[in-house]
């Protein structure tokens, strides 16, 4: 894209459009002929409309054949290779929009925003391509709420050190990493070098489970990076591994807060993606003297939230990604509304996973047992005198992935920020949406091991020279015990 003439949101519109209807089939393109899977997975799309495709699952004896074929390679025009595949995302961006859209329910301006940070991957990490050697082989296990944008940036940095990468996308998505990784070849990147293994929890086991295996970078739930790290124990403890897992991330807004400010950047955080983020905000803490003038304006603003079909350009907040997830969210829900705890929720249409974005009244973050991942806020309010008690609750979930402050109060600012442990802190502004280079994203203690992605420290880790440094803030979480359990 030229970004002096950017592409207006009608032109993406109109250019996504063309690829609504088509069906997607894929084979994984890499070694296509030694795939055994008979089995087909068939993507549903959430909205309830027509399967978007099918692709072939692969099978523990394709995922023993990929680590016998996988080979790191030294190109010396890795970067250059990289940018080319920046390049054709870009050249591509219609139809890639359009599988985000089919596949995960994406809306256009989360279809734009996804494309745009998976070609600032590649092109960050290309320009970090390192002199070091790769660590060997490689799996990226990757999510479906960031199909083209997480998937990608894992790759990216595995490939720019030259390593082989053994990929395993989200069973939700793999359409939209067949298609990456068809661009990702075209750009010139060897067959041998990334092999794409689409599937649930078979290949993602075997992956894990074999001894030829150097590292993992996994973004996911806590609960599954525990498991990973459980099999690499076994099967090679020195494998590398990179965890990037759940948050509860609260939000606190004190009495001198914008108000119109803090609204919008708490309906962002809690409800743009339909709260499908690592990210988005879980718990609201609102001093209490302004908290009945500050939650009408914001159920005020979710009753202009429009739900629906993240086709129509009216929509701001699409479906969740499957029918587990929805029933998942919906039973919390229900639990909430049986004790008389939800504060607000909006209408919700009938056919596809949709959950209406409410709100649930909570005594603190200590009434939240587990991330509910979807668009669900709860809420909580403190007084004047309680906002040590407050951090040190936020402090005590455990998790430190994303934190919000809205205050006028400079010096409340750094006392806050300073005592807060979460990986990316925000203030008065939203907590999503971090930027690759300007604003590296990570959590701590159960959110994740570091070091961030997007950011300096996170290709030297796919490398053989960065042994991790004790006493860095990035190195060795893994070894807490917070992820051991
Ligand atoms: C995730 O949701 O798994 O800052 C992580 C953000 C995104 C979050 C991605 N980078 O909102």
């Amino acid at each position: 894209w030229d970004l002096d003439h950017p592409p207006t949101l009608d032109a993406l519109d109109t250019a996504r459009d063309a690829f609504r209807q088509t069906e997607w089939h894929a084979r994984p393109s890499t070694r296509e002929d030694a795939l055994s899977g008979e089995q087909r997975l068939t993507v549903a799309d959430p909205t309830g409309g027509s399967p978007v495709g099918t692709v072939v699952e692969a099978t523990a004896a394709d995922v023993d054949a990929a680590f016998a074929a996988a080979r790191p390679w030294d190109a010396p025009d890795r970067a250059a290779i990289l940018n080319r595949a920046a390049d054709l995302y870009e050249a591509h961006h219609a139809e890639l929009f359009a599988l985000l859209a089919r596949e995960a329910g994406k809306t256009l301006p989360d279809c734009v925003a996804e494309l745009r940070e998976a070609v600032d991957f590649l092109r960050y990490y290309a320009a970090r391509v390192p002199e070091a050697p790769p660590l060997g082989r490689v799996a990226c296990i990757s999510p479906w709420n960031f199909p083209l944008a997480i998937f990608t940036g894992q790759i990216a940095a595995a490939l720019a050190a030259g390593n082989a990468v053994l990929a395993k996308p989200a069973p939700q998505t793999p359409l939209v990493a067949h298609r990456a990784v068809e661009l990702l070849h075209e750009a010139g990147i060897p067959r041998d070098a990334l092999h794409l293994l689409p599937g649930g929890t078979d290949p993602g086991v075997a992956l894990t489970r074999d001894a030829r295996l150097d590292g993992v970078a996994f973004t996911g739930s806590t609960g599954t990076a525990q498991a990973i790290r459980r099999s690499l124990a076994a099967a090679n403890p020195n494998a590398m591994m990179i965890a990037e897992t759940g948050g509860l991330n609260a939000m606190i807004v004190d009495s001198t807060a914008l108000p119109e400010q803090a609204v919008q950047a708490i309906i962002e955080s809690a409800f743009q993606s339909a709260g499908q983020r690592c990210s988005a905000l879980r718990c609201l803490y609102v001093q209490s003297d302004i908290a009945p003038d500050l939650i009408a304006m914001l159920t005020g603003a979710m009753d202009a939230l429009r739900l629906g079909d993240p086709w129509d350009r009216a929509t701001d907040v699409g479906p969740v990604i499957d029918p587990d997830a929805q029933a998942r969210i919906a039973a919390h829900i229900d639990r909430a509304r049986a004790e008389g705890r939800v504060r607000h929720s909006v209408p919700t249409p009938q056919e596809g996973t949709f959950i209406a974005p409410t709100l649930i009244e909570v005594s603190g973050i200590d009434a939240l047992e587990e991330e509910v991942f979807g668009p669900v806020l709860h809420v909580a309010t403190f007084e004047a005198d309680e906002i040590d008690a407050v951090i040190d609750a936020i402090n005590a979930s455990g998790y430190g992935l994303t934190f919000g402050l809205h205050t006028r109060i400079d010096d409340r600012v750094q006392h806050v920020t300073d005592r807060v442990a979460a990986g990316n802190i925000y203030v008065n502004r939203n907590q999503i949406g971090a930027i690759v280079g300007s604003q590296p994203f990570g959590g701590e203690g159960l959110s994740g091991t570091g070091p961030k992605a997007g950011g300096p420290h996170y290709v030297p880790r796919f490398t053989r020279s960065d042994p991790p440094v004790p006493g860095t803030p990035w190195d060795g979480r893994m070894e807490t015990e917070a992820l051991r359990a």
